[in-house]
């Protein structure tokens, strides 16, 4: 069973909406530590991860405040690792909220403003001091507002050398002081809340973590079946080339109506994403990867309602409905998986010719050459792929015959 994460600002958010306020009453850090903390109990789940907003107010004035022990926000932060550690609950990953402020209005890492890019790093450097405080591996830079409305507002010629810059330095202040973090994260998104983002898919994540100047440090953390199908563009794709770079970190999850706005609909809540997120465990089981997914979705707003009650009964039911469909989703994977006949069907499409995978595997241009493949055999067979399907779409539907 993989290792699942809930993260802070998912059971903080109230859900309110571009066209209504939210309705579910707000509730404090420690307070949402606290639901976290009863998931864990329950067993739900074994990770968290949380932004710095999240869990002490920034004072941009104070950005060192977290390095004085008589601090408010040292104190915060003390309760919070206190409570998290009684639970057994670890604090996997830290993230720097940079859209949250009005000042990043115009982007962090990469606003074309030195003075808002230095407030953005010094956040960043706090973001992972907090990180390490907790202890967190992974710290994960979404690209938020860097990005743009208009094409004649961005210095293009710079933009995306202020975006390396930015990330270069994270990695440095981890190094030098030797922090928790042995991982960072590039987290894409095509658009919200800018009208473009600088790094809308997790290709173009991929290709700027190897423009950095520790590669190996930088991986990715799609999210699915959000981001990359705001777009249309297809999950697999997303994780299977993650993992075939070796940089897929972790996975964000929740559900989506491919092309539309960023639905973060709950694990498998909406009209579509059932077969696709069951597609998603089938294959990163196949590809051998074990790392952790991470929520990252939030209450539907017609489910909440207002009270101190509900404000945590809706929660922790947001929880277990979210990890109840993950765990659906991830036996019916086991259960195609270990199908005999699925394996039948997909082997008599892959084709079994070992001699010539091994000639092509090695790469011997000379041999590759010179071997005469049986084309009107090979052209004279059906590619069964309807068949198959329907296979996987009875185990799908639990009728097994
Ligand atoms: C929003 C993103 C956001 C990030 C989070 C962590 O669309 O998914 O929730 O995942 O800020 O960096
Ligand atoms: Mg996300």
């Amino acid at each position: 069973m993989r290792v699942l994460s809930m993260p802070f600002w998912c059971v903080e958010n109230p859900v309110g909406d571009p066209f209504g306020r939210s309705i579910l009453d707000r509730l404090s850090p420690l307070e949402v530590c606290d639901l976290l903390c009863a998931a864990k109990r329950e067993g739900l789940i074994e990770l968290t991860a949380s932004h710095d907003d999240n869990l002490v107010p920034w004072d941009p004035a104070n950005p060192e405040d977290d390095q004085d022990p008589a601090s408010q926000t040292s104190r915060t932060l003390q309760e919070i690792r206190l409570r998290l550690q009684a639970a057994g609950l670890r604090m996997a990953m830290i993230t720097c909220d940079l859209h949250g402020n009005p000042v990043f209005r115009g982007g962090g890492l990469a606003n074309p403003n030195p003075g808002i890019r230095l407030l953005a790093a010094q956040k960043v450097l706090r973001s992972i001091r907090i990180g390490h405080f907790f202890g967190a591996e992974y710290l994960t830079y979404w690209v938020a507002r860097d990005g743009f409305e208009t094409q004649f507002a961005l210095p293009w010629e710079n933009t995306y050398r202020y975006l390396l810059e930015g990330l270069n330095l994270a990695r440095r202040y981890i190094r030098d002081n030797k922090l928790s973090i042995r991982k960072g994260s590039i987290e894409s998104k095509p658009n919200e809340p800018r009208g473009e983002m600088l790094l809308p898919t997790t290709g173009h994540a991929l290709a700027l973590s190897d423009a950095l100047e520790e590669p190996g440090f930088w991986g990715v953390n799609p999210e699915i079946l959000q981001h990359e199908a705001m777009t249309n563009l297809s999950p697999f794709v997303a994780l299977a080339l993650a993992v075939a770079r070796g940089k897929l970190n972790f996975v964000h999850l929740g559900n989506q109506k491919p092309g539309q706005f960023d639905n973060d609909n709950p694990t498998m809540i909406g009209m579509s994403g059932v077969k696709e997120l069951v597609g998603v465990l089938w294959m990163l089981e196949r590809m051998g990867w074990q790392g952790h997914f991470e929520f990252d979705n939030h209450v539907l707003r017609t489910d909440t309602a207002p009270g101190a009650d509900n404000a945590r009964e809706i929660r922790m039911d947001f929880i277990r409905l979210n990890v109840e469909n993950f765990r659906l989703a991830e036996a019916k994977a086991a259960e195609l998986s270990a199908d005999r006949e699925l394996a039948a069907m997909q082997k008599a499409i892959w084709g079994e010719l070992p001699g010539l995978a091994d000639l092509l595997a090695r790469g011997d241009w000379r041999r590759i050459l010179a071997e005469r493949p049986d084309y009107g055999q090979l052209n004279a067979q059906a590619v069964r792929i309807a068949r198959l399907d329907t296979r996987a779409n009875r185990l799908l539907l639990g009728r097994r015959e």
